[in-house]
């Protein structure tokens, strides 16, 4: 199993070493700021360069750090497991109650503020616990100790409904998240956790707020009601259906620990359909038909969770280095948390909703046909929220976080073979170097083969779409703002800031305050050189207004399409609209480079019924 490299073996020894002794501190828990204290950090933010730390020298723009260099796998040989849908259950033990309930064990703090108003409509409940699974095909790399929801990553897949329009509050549910995490991190992690569910309308004391975080041992009920935004504002009694969100995901959100607990499984995937993308190729928006996310003859809206991973070139076993803040690149990539598998497909149309969990990796990702041919597809929304009408591609770009569903047209195709193929080019963690590699030169991900039998396809060809807007439409920019904020993100002792300052603790008073129901415009910039940022605001979505100081065409579906994560990309400025609407609560702004997260690119603050009136917090 471990496999010895041809570098230099003295050297080798050295890095090995200086990983292995990382590697104990990262166990021991410790974070950069103790690190500091201890003196093993220079006062740039560095780890020293001293020998068993860091077996490479130390450049001025950053730690350079090993290259992954994972044991080799064979690709495309297992298939691409389809996400297991989490069934409801019947009833939760104790009751779930407005107010916490810590003599039970909930650790949440906070009463919830739309309980009353939206009561769950159906439960569900989930264990994060330690799992093994096995990443790579048997024999190759040794089973993987992970930390899961249900103990699997990606964790189960959450599929909901809007409530009716003119009925909100329908689709309420309820999730309870219990901590069964052992004490012992065996490496990575950290046992204690909050969780976010990206980019959820939801009350903020559900939200997974970085500081709301519970114990090993205690729950935390988490109370979504699924309405449009608006629907206690703007829209009284329906939201703005413009505001829907169709492909949304979960993960941990833990301050200072987010970027372990999520590379260590801690991520998981939620869909909510409604009246008009049913998930039923027949009816509404006719978008190919998710049957029940299992059966291959009937269902055709697939998800897919991309991330990277490093895997130690002796043991095998899943590796994370904690001190590398310029962001981690894994080697390995994986979907729906296998390395490199293989999607077997019926020749006709398909909804893929892609995810990029991260830690740090930038995608431009196309789809490699035979000879090195690119098959176009057609992009219907950015981030869970459906464009104006579908928009013809050769590729699409995300970034952590972001989400893109597309619909891929085997139709004809039956007997071929592609590739999802990722051509952006990025050689660290600071972003991609923007160079787009040629056809068939990229990493190809995951391997779709046209070997399905024939079955009926009554989804939308998206060629055939008279012009004019297909789905919702966008929402109106048009109301003045009550505040410009300008939001500057920058580097600083060797960490990573936001208008100069670190995220702080948790007892910092909120640096922003946003009045409830109220309209925002916000200004992103890059300020930190050679590096780009996916910029997270929870919550409410955002438009874009402009970027470096130009409006997007108003061809340009994509750019103006709704979004949570703004791609902040090398000396970018960019200028975008929020409204904040129906409930308050606290919020964070802040890079999704997971790694940039924890040290500590964020910034906390919170919706209420007065506001501020900072406009650089
Ligand atoms: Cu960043």
């Amino acid at each position: 199993m471990a496999y010895i490299s041809k570098r230099n073996r003295t050297k080798e020894k050295d890095r090995q070493t200086a990983a292995r002794n990382r590697g104990e501190l990262i166990a021991a828990g410790f974070k950069r700021r103790d690190l500091l204290k201890m003196g093993l950090l220079t006062s740039a933010g560095l780890l020293i360069p001293k020998k068993g730390l860091s077996a490479h020298p130390i450049t001025s723009a950053g730690m350079v750090f090993d290259d992954p260099q994972s044991p080799p796998t064979t690709p495309f040989v297992e298939n691409m497991p389809r996400l297991q849908v989490l069934a409801p259950v019947a009833s939760l033990t104790p009751a779930p109650t407005a107010v916490p309930n810590t003599a039970a064990g909930e650790g949440r703090t906070e009463t919830h503020q739309a309980f009353a108003l939206y009561p769950p409509q159906r439960y569900y409940e989930m264990s994060q616990q330690q799992g093994t699974v096995l990443m790579a095909p048997a024999g190759e790399l040794p089973p993987q100790t992970i930390w899961g929801f249900n103990g699997i990553t990606p964790g189960p897949l959450i599929v909901e409904r809007y409530g009716v329009l003119g009925s909100p509050g329908n689709g309420s549910i309820l999730v309870r998240q219990r901590n069964n995490l052992p004490a012992n991190n065996g490496g990575f992690g950290f046992p204690s956790v909050t969780t976010h569910l990206h980019n959820g309308h939801t009350p903020l004391e559900s939200d997974g707020f970085p500081c709301f975080f519970f114990e090993r041992g205690q729950f935390y009920d988490y109370h979504y009601p699924n309405v449009y935004a608006g629907v206690l504002s703007t829209h009284p009694g329906t939201g703005d259906i413009k505001e829907a969100m169709h492909t949304l995901w979960y993960h941990d959100h833990r301050i200072d620990h987010t970027a372990e607990n999520t590379y260590k499984g801690l991520a998981g995937t939620y869909i909510l359909f409604n009246e008009f993308d049913t998930g039923n190729e027949n009816t509404g928006f006719c978008l190919p038909s998710f049957g029940d996310g299992q059966n291959p003859l009937t269902s055709f809206d697939i998800y897919m969770v991309f991330n990277d991973k490093v895997f130690d070139e002796q043991t095998g076993l899943l590796r994370f280095d904690l001190f590398n803040t310029d962001g981690i690149l894994g080697d390995k990539f994986l979907v729906n948390g296998k390395i490199n598998p293989v999607l077997h497909v019926s020749p006709r149309r398909y909804r893929f909703r892609w995810l990029n969990t991260g830690p740090s990796r930038f995608y431009q990702m196309f789809v490699l046909g035979p000879n090195n041919t690119t098959k176009s597809f057609w992009q219907i929304s950015t981030d869970g929220n459906l464009l104006e009408r579908p928009v013809q591609v050769n590729s699409a770009r995300f970034s952590v976080a972001e989400r893109v569903d597309v619909i891929v047209d085997f139709t004809g195709q039956a007997g071929k073979t592609f590739y999802l193929e990722n051509r952006l080019e990025q050689e660290d963690g600071r972003g991609p170097t923007g160079n787009v590699l040629g056809a068939g030169q990229g990493n190809k991900i995951l391997k779709i083969v046209v070997d399905g039998p024939v079955v009926p396809d009554n989804s939308v060809d998206p060629a055939t779409i008279p012009a004019g807007t297909y789905f919702y439409g966008f929402p109106n920019t048009n109301d003045a703002p009550r505040i410009t904020r300008t939001f500057r993100f920058e580097r600083g002792n060797g960490q990573w800031q936001v208008n100069g300052q670190l995220v702080g603790g948790c007892n910092q008073p909120s640096r922003f305050r946003i009045k409830k129901n109220s309209v925002e415009k916000w200004v992103f910039q890059n300020n930190s050189g050679g590096w780009q940022h996916p910029i997270h605001m929870h919550f409410e979505e955002f438009q874009t207004l402009t970027i470096n100081g130009n409006p997007p065409a108003s061809t340009g579906l994509i750019t103006r399409g709704r979004k949570d994560v703004f791609r902040l990309e090398h000396n970018m400025e960019a200028k975008v609209y929020f409204r904040f609407r129906d409930f308050i609560g606290k919020i964070p702004l802040h890079c999704h480079n997971v790694v940039h997260e924890d040290h500590a690119m964020m910034v906390l603050g919170q919706i209420d019924d007065v506001g501020d009136n900072n406009t650089q917090p």
